[in-house]
C-alpha cells in the first residue's frame, strides 16, 4: 500500500463530522454526521462488491465471501467519536480493513478459504449514550438491550428514539448468538494511544492485553442557594465536594500508580448566580490489575464521602461500565508479532489502557489487535495523527495478517 493510495479513501472519509471550530471529531451514533460516515462505509463496501447488512444492533458488516460459510476472518472497528476526539481512532481500522480487501484481491489471492467482514461497531466510545462498546456488547450479550434502550443522551433522547430516527429498528436489539458464530478470529487495527511505538520507533504493533477499567456516575447533592445572599459559612455546596473528588481521585491515581480521569461534570441549575443544588460527576478509572483499579475507586469514594460529611452534601455513586482485563489470544498475538516483524525481529507486543470493540469481542471469539505508530501519542483530542506512510503500514500488517487467517 503507498501512502498516497492509503490517502486517497483516507480523505474521503475524514471531512465527516469534523467541527470546523475544533477541528475534532462530532460523530455521536445515530447523529447526521454517524449517518454520513455510515453511508461512506456502505457506498465504499459496495463498490468493492461486499454484501453489507446491519445487524440488530446496528453494527454494519460488509462481507468478502459467504458469512455463512462460518468462521470468519473479521476485521474493522468503529466510526464514532467522543466530543471533538481525533480523526484516527476508529475510522483507521474501518478503512485499513477496506484497503487490505483491495490489496487482497489485486495480490490474486483468488476467493477467500474463510469468509473475511469488515465490520463497523455502533456506540464504541459511548460519547452519545455513555456505555462503550455498545453495538459489541449487544452483539454479545453483555448487556441488557432493555437497559440500553433507556439510555438516554445529554439532549434526553434514548437510543430506542435515535435509532428509530435513523430508521433502524430499536426492537431487534440484543444477542446475536447466531452472528457470533459465524466469526472464526477478529483482528481490529488501531491508532496507538500513546508513544509506546515512538518509542520503540516501529511503525506497526500487536496488543497483548487492554488493562481492567470503568466509568462512575457520582451524583453530589447539596442547597440549591443564592450566590449573593448565602453566608460561606450556611453554604452545602455539591461543588465543592467535587472539586475534592477530582482531587482525590488524580491524587489516589498517582499513589496506585493508575489513571483516573474527571472529563464530565454537570452543574444543576448551573446558574453563575446560584449555588448548586446538585452535580453529576463522572470518574474513568484504569489500572494494570483489577485489585489495584478496585483499590483505587474505594479510595476516591472514601475520601469524597469524607468530604461530604464536612460539607453537608450526600454523594452517590453507581458504575455505569465495568471492562475486565482482556487478554488477547496468545496464539495470534505471538503469530501476528512473528508474521508483521522483519524477519528475527517480531513486531512489538504491548498493552494498552484503551477501551476497544476487540476488547469485548476477546471474551467470545480468538481475537487480536494492531496498533498504528502515533507520533504524538495523543488521542481522544484533535491532535491525535497517525503518518500515511505508517497509515500504509498498517493496512499492509493487516493484509497480511488477513492473508495469513484466511487464505492459508
Ligand atoms: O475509552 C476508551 O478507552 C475507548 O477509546 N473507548
Ligand atoms: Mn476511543
Ligand atoms: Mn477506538
Ligand atoms: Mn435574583
Amino acid at each position: 500500500m503507498t501512502p498516497d493510495r492509503f490517502a486517497a479513501l483516507w480523505r474521503s472519509l475524514e471531512p465527516i463530522g469534523r467541527d470546523p471550530g475544533s477541528g475534532g471529531y462530532l460523530r455521536y451514533s445515530w447523529s447526521r454526521s454517524d449517518l454520513a460516515a455510515r453511508e461512506w462505509f456502505v457506498e465504499e463496501a459496495l463498490d468493492r462488491d461486499l454484501e453489507v447488512e446491519t445487524d440488530g444492533n446496528g453494527n454494519l458488516w460488509a462481507w468478502w465471501g459467504d458469512p455463512e460459510g462460518g468462521d470468519a476472518v473479521v476485521t474493522g472497528s468503529h466510526l464514532d467519536s467522543v466530543p471533538h476526539g481525533g480523526a484516527y481512532d476508529g475510522p483507521l481500522g474501518v478503512v485499513s480493513g477496506l484497503l487490505a480487501i483491495d490489496l487482497l484481491r489485486e495480490r490474486g489471492h483468488g476467493e477467500p478459504r474463510r469468509p473475511i467482514a469488515v465490520a463497523v461497531f455502533t456506540e464504541e466510545e459511548g460519547g452519545r449514550f455513555g456505555v462503550p462498546c455498545l453495538g459489541s456488547r449487544l452483539l454479545t450479550g453483555s448487556l441488557d438491550p432493555a437497559k440500553a434502550l433507556r439510555l438516554r443522551d445529554r439532549d434526553g433522547v434514548t437510543l430506542a428514539d435515535a435509532m428509530t430516527a435513523a430508521d433502524v429498528d430499536p426492537s431487534r436489539l440484543g444477542a446475536d448468538p447466531a452472528r457470533l458464530q459465524r466469526i472464526g478470529a477478529f483482528v481490529e487495527l488501531h491508532v496507538e494511544q500513546g508513544r509506546a511505538l515512538v518509542d520503540l520507533d516501529r511503525p506497526v504493533g500487536v496488543a497483548s492485553a487492554i488493562w481492567p477499567h470503568g466509568r462512575w456516575r457520582f451524583t453530589l447533592t447539596g442547597e440549591g442557594n443564592h450566590a449573593g445572599t448565602t453566608a460561606m459559612a450556611d453554604r452545602h455546596d455539591p461543588m465543592l465536594t467535587f472539586a475534592y473528588l477530582v482531587l482525590a481521585a488524580n491524587k489516589e491515581a498517582r499513589l496506585a500508580d493508575a489513571l483516573a480521569t474527571v472529563g464530565r461534570v454537570a452543574a444543576r441549575p448551573g446558574a453563575t448566580n446560584a449555588i448548586a443544588a446538585e452535580v453529576t460527576a463522572w470518574l474513568d478509572a484504569r489500572a494494570p490489575e483489577q485489585s489495584t483499579l478496585d483499590g483505587l475507586v474505594a479510595a476516591v469514594v472514601q475520601r469524597v464521602s469524607e468530604r461530604a460529611a464536612r460539607d453537608g452534601t450526600k454523594v452517590s455513586w453507581t458504575a455505569e461500565s465495568l471492562t475486565p482485563v482482556v487478554d488477547f489470544d496468545g496464539g495470534l498475538r505471538d503469530r501476528l508479532a512473528v508474521l508483521l516483524g522483519p524477519a528475527g525481529s517480531p513486531a512489538p507486543v504491548l498493552p494498552t489502557g484503551a477501551g476497544h470493540d476487540a476488547g469485548v469481542l476477546a471474551a467470545h471469539v480468538p481475537t487480536a489487535m494492531l496498533f498504528v505508530r502515533n507520533p504524538s501519542g495523543v488521542s481522544h483530542a484533535p491532535a491525535e495523527w497517525a503518518s500515511d506512510v505508517d497509515c500504509a503500514a498498517g493496512v499492509d500488517a493487516l493484509t497480511a495478517a488477513l492473508a495469513d487467517l484466511a487464505f492459508r
